[in-house]
């Protein structure tokens, strides 16, 4: 098989918001922490615990309420959004230090491309982590291996404060004993048809011949095979190759009126549009966000044959969104449009308005 062999390192800081508001309040250090967004009396959600308190089964998304019910003892503060974004900011300079090829796929998760002939790769990583927490105070855990989706599943099987190696070669043996809800992309609805095969570990999903995942998941069977056997051909997407511009904006009050909604989708697809047109760049994917009053946060997206950079499309695009994923009545908190998979504006001509 003709496959190029990379070294490609997952990073996931621990406790990130927890760790961050205890560095900036040391009594906190060991204590039963929850880091919340909203309502500090109940109706808001957890952002994330201290590993202490995740030992009651406090975890990221549960109502506070709940939380508080779990472990009444926690010290709850709110979360500061600004502060974590400097740390993050600071991670994702230091791992470009060590390689351009960094891609960021959240606040505090990267994936970096080492170069294949880097000696003692191993060595190299695990400075990087004491760097993090020598020079920003952080704990985080690092994973190594072939391709983005061993190393980022390889990097929760060891967290807190973990490092992990998986060769080339043993992937999908690393893999095999692992529950099946540990794989990206096999969600509830997904894992619930598996149980046809008895699917319970990555390694039973393994055995289940390609063919006939492909007849009951199309595409998503496809993928499901190659990630059993610890595949994964997909590049690391560094800041040139994944440009991405997006709006957002939080409503004062939530709401579900569809003339208050319908106005800021169109202020936000009019500035994504002029940032657009401001960089020369056109856009092949529109993503709409929506958090509705309980904090739940989607994403949808549509991609599209030809790319576009014209308020009108990229409105319709949003508007198509909100209407295959709100009922209209949902209270509605934030809003934003994103446009992603950017090519420079004379890379393609808008024809017309083709969904892919
Ligand atoms: N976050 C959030 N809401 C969620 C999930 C996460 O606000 N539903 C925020 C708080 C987290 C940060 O994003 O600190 C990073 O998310 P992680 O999933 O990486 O969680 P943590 O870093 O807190 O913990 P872990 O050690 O499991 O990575
Ligand atoms: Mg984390």
């Amino acid at each position: 098989m003709n496959r190029v062999t990379r070294q490609i390192l997952h990073l996931d800081l621990d406790a990130f918001y927890a760790s961050v508001e205890t560095l900036m309040d040391p009594t906190l250090e060991g204590k039963l922490l929850i880091v919340a967004m909203g309502d500090l009396t109940g109706r808001g959600v957890v952002a994330t615990a201290s590993y202490p308190a995740r030992r009651f089964g406090v975890h990221s998304a549960m109502p506070l309420r709940e939380a508080v019910r779990l472990c009444p003892q926690a010290v709850i503060v709110p979360v500061r959004h600004s502060l974590y974004s400097g740390y993050s900011e600071r991670v994702m300079a230091l791992l470009r230090e060590v390689s351009p090829l960094v891609e960021q796929v959240s606040i505090d998760e990267a994936y970096v491309e080492i170069p294949i002939n880097l000696g003692n790769a191993a060595g190299r990583v695990q400075e990087i982590q004491q760097r993090i927490k020598k020079e920003l105070g952080l704990d985080c855990t690092i994973a190594v291996a072939t391709n983005k989706l061993v190393s980022k599943i390889a990097c929760n099987t060891v967290k807190p404060r973990g490092f992990i190696v998986v060769p080339a070669g043993e992937e999908q043996a690393f893999l095999a004993p692992l529950s099946i809800d540990k794989l990206p992309g096999a969600g509830r609805v997904t894992r619930s048809k598996l149980t046809r095969w008895s699917v319970r570990t990555i390694g039973d999903l393994a055995r289940v011949p390609a063919a006939e995942l492909r007849t009951v998941f199309g595409q998503l069977g496809i993928y499901l095979h190659e990630a059993a056997l610890g595949r994964d051909d997909s590049p690391v997407f560094t800041e040139t190759r994944h440009k991405s511009l997006s709006a957002e904006n939080t409503f004062d009050r939530d709401t579900a009126d569809p003339s208050k909604v319908g106005a800021l989708i169109t202020e936000l697809c009019q500035e994504v549009s002029g940032a657009l047109d401001k960089g020369e760049f056109r856009a092949r994917t529109i993503v709409l966000k929506l958090r509705f009053g309980d904090f739940t946060t989607i994403t949808r997206q549509i991609t599209l044959k030809i790319p576009i950079a014209d308020t009108a499309t990229i409105l319709a695009c949003a508007r198509q969104l909100l209407e295959d994923n709100w009922n209209g009545q949902r209270p509605i908190r934030l809003i934003g449009v994103g446009a992603h998979n950017l090519v420079e504006a004379s890379a393609g001509t808008q024809l017309e308005f083709p969904i892919a």
